[in-house]
């Protein structure tokens, strides 16, 4: 085949090295070399973090903020050396309004539960978007529940980005929140938050940023993007499981009463009333995830030696390759935008009438790991007239080889489905 515009190789990264950085990658799954295009769902991990978990239960563990003993200054040195890391990564100066949490869901229900139970009252208006994931929809219809506040929602266009046409009738006096995916998992959409942030300040909400697909893939700056919340997953970032943090801004957080209560988030205990550690710990009670902040941090310092604006690029370049590519196979319907420079990390799509999880199965067969279903979107399903779709998804290790080998997959597919 001939690619008019595109090379083959990335200029950006030096694929070959980096994906020797991660030992998962090198094996045979069905009898073909592993192709990873499930990095939506979750990433794989370099041996850097690997070793970081490692070392630190091999020589310094012990729980932090407690002990004066020597393992438990060592191991609160780096768990709060990691969230250095982490925010610097992020943009994030002040680490006060850095918050340790299990992942972007966690985030998303510490703001529904805190911010919005002090905030929201009966005939009050949450503005999500029919895209969100249900980790962006359902903590926002349990608050609206249990205050009786109201649910309004951006539709998408035909190419699946937000119809912004709508939002300045959307937005009015009665919204007192917004929250938008910066990019989509289920089409790559990237949506312009920066622009709906400052419209939602302009009557007075508070703009959330479910940052879970672009804290891995995009160069985000967070406090930059005008927001007033960002919630993001480290096991998407190259980080471990049941790891992630919420930046918001400190007077935001600081107004806020605490989500949970425990061990490290007090101050001063009473029996019948307590006061509150300052920021962050305010909102980390109990023994926290240390190895997960461990791990992160050394994902962080992992990514930020690669070069966040190296990835992008990289990524850029084999989306364009990606959509170019994909163009080819008869019979595909590809969802989300045209441009390659207005997606970021997923390409979805369906077979004619063939079951994706059936395609995925297929895939599988072949060594190719991507996600059927409806990818935690039930309702943009709906809005797509589709059960599910088949994505595959990229990251910095994903190469125009990986999506040679899913091209010639669905090839396959098409020929067993009778294509
Ligand atoms: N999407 C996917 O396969 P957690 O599970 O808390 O790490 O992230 C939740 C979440 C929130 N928002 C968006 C935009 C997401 O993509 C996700 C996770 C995964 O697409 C698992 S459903």
């Amino acid at each position: 085949m001939t690619l008019s515009t595109l090379e083959t190789a990335s200029p950006a990264l030096d694929l070959e090295r980096i994906r020797a950085d991660f030992p998962i990658l090198d094996q045979e799954v069905n009898g073909h070399p592993l192709v990873y295009l499930d990095n939506a769902a979750s990433t794989q991990k370099p041996a850097a973090v690997i070793d970081a978990i490692g070392h630190l239960y091999r020589h310094d563990y012990a729980n932090v903020h407690r002990g004066v003993h020597e393992l438990s200054h060592r191991a609160t040195e780096a768990y709060e050396q990691a969230r250095g890391k982490v925010a610097r990564l992020l943009g994030i100066g002040d680490e006060g309004e850095f918050v340790w949490t299990k992942g972007t869901t966690e985030g998303l229900n510490l703001i529904a539960y805190t911010w919005g139970q002090a905030n929201i009252r009966a005939g009050d208006e949450i503005l999500l978007s029919v895209m969100d994931h249900h980790s962006n929809l359902v903590p926002w219809q349990l608050l609206a529940q249990r205050t009786g506040a109201k649910l309004r929602f951006l539709d998408i266009d035909g190419e699946g980005r937000l119809d912004l046409s709508a939002l300045d009738d959307l937005l009015t006096e009665r919204t007192k929140l917004v929250s938008i995916a910066h990019i989509s998992n289920a089409l790559g959409t990237i949506n312009p938050v920066t622009e709906i942030a400052a419209k939602a300040h302009a009557v007075g909400a508070v703009m959330v940023v479910d940052g879970a697909q672009s804290a891995p893939h995009l160069p985000v700056d967070v406090p930059s993007l005008g927001a007033d919340f960002y919630a993001f997953s480290g096991h998407k970032m190259c980080g471990p499981t049941g790891s992630g943090g919420l930046w918001g801004r400190r007077e935001v957080l600081e107004a806020m009463p605490p989500f949970h209560g425990g061990g490290d988030m007090i101050d001063f205990v009473e029996l019948e009333s307590s006061t509150y550690a300052p920021l962050p710990l305010k909102f980390e009670a109990g023994t926290p995830n240390i190895a997960g902040a461990v791990g992160l941090g050394a994902a962080a310092d992992y990514l930020a030696s690669v070069g966040r604006e190296a990835i992008l690029a990289h990524e850029r370049h084999l989306m364009a390759y990606a959509l170019e590519r994909i163009a080819e196979v008869p019979d595909l319907t590809v969802y989300g935008p045209r441009d390659p420079a207005a997606r970021s990390g997923v390409v979805s799509f369906t077979l004619g009438d063939v079951h994706p999880h059936d395609i995925a199965t297929i895939l599988d067969g072949e060594g190719i790991a991507v996600r059927a279903g409806h990818h935690c979107c039930q309702p943009l399903m709906r809005r797509l007239c589709v059960p599910a779709t088949a994505r595959a998804s990229f990251y910095l290790y994903s190469g125009t080889d990986d999506v040679d080998r899913l091209i010639d997959a669905l090839h396959k597919a098409r020929a067993v489905f009778g294509y």
